[in-house]
């Protein structure tokens, strides 16, 4: 009885030798590095999150770092006719609904340098021209802006738009249908840009002052000073956004394809 038991021990132990000595020559077979960055990344808890505005019926950021956003009128800059924003089924528990009418005033300093990372989900009633889902600035001369759609990129859309001295154009092969929740993630690597929708890669024309760019950056709009502009759904100009908004979290560093696929998975 004792020696087949001691035999059946010593197998397991050869066998698991063999595995793992299997496992460190044949990175392809476990990719142990991938998969340690898929369990290090808790989107909810990375130190690289700086906020966080889930929605759950008011305007509250969940990190605590940053005082609640604000509802403002149909432009930045102006008062709303109501301080009053409602909410409605979110993607993950309530979401907040802008109606057209007005947007909402994020706190300062929500971007600061050129690396970064924004994500949200979004249902819009209509597409607008131009309108914002996400919009940063300084002044009217340096913003950047997430807008689903313009009128002139034909069966694409429009997803992440900036102007600083020159304009960047980052065009999209998707096509956004109304009433429909989409993940989007907007990630910035010292300039370099890269648009996820539910969790894929989808930018596909990077133009910069109209003329393809395959290279070209957005612009360094956020690290130069303090303070900035950030709101949903309004700009200084175009009609504002009509639809919902669910889990924006912004990040102060490039999140990684991978990390994308965790967030958007978390929901
Ligand atoms: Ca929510």
């Amino acid at each position: 009885m004792k020696s087949i038991k001691s035999k059946k021990v010593f197998l397991l132990v050869l066998s698991t030798l063999i595995l793992l000595t299997l496992a460190s020559q044949c990175p392809a077979l476990f990719p142990k590095e991938v998969e340690a960055e898929a369990k290090a990344f808790d989107p909810d808890k990375d130190e690289a999150l700086v906020a966080w505005f889930s929605f759950e019926g008011d305007l509250s950021e969940k990190t605590g770092k940053f005082e609640a956003a604000k509802v403002i009128g149909d432009k930045i800059g102006k008062t709303p006719k109501e301080e009053k924003v409602s909410f409605v089924e979110g993607i993950s528990g309530k979401a907040v609904y802008l109606d057209g009418e007005g947007g909402i005033l994020l706190p300062e300093d929500l971007v600061k340098g050129y690396s970064y990372t924004i994500s949200f989900w979004m249902k819009a009633d209509v597409f607008t021209p131009w309108t914002p889902v996400f919009f940063g600035a300084y002044d009217v001369s340096n913003w950047i802006s997430i807008p689903p759609y313009h009128p002139g990129v034909k069966g694409g859309s429009y997803l992440l738009w900036s102007f600083s001295g020159y304009w960047y154009d980052g065009i999209l092969d998707v096509s956004f249908k109304p009433e429909t929740w989409y993940h989007v993630a907007v990630v910035v690597r010292r300039g370099d840009a890269a648009v996820y929708v539910n969790g894929k890669y989808t930018l596909s024309k990077i133009q910069i002052n109209g003329m393809e760019d395959p290279t070209g950056k957005i612009a360094d709009i956020f690290s130069r000073k303090p303070g900035g502009i950030f709101t949903l759904g309004v700009n200084w100009w175009d009609q504002p956004y009509k639809g919902a908004i669910d889990e924006l979290r912004i990040y102060s560093r490039a999140l990684t394809m991978n990390e994308i696929k965790i967030l958007y998975e978390r929901r």
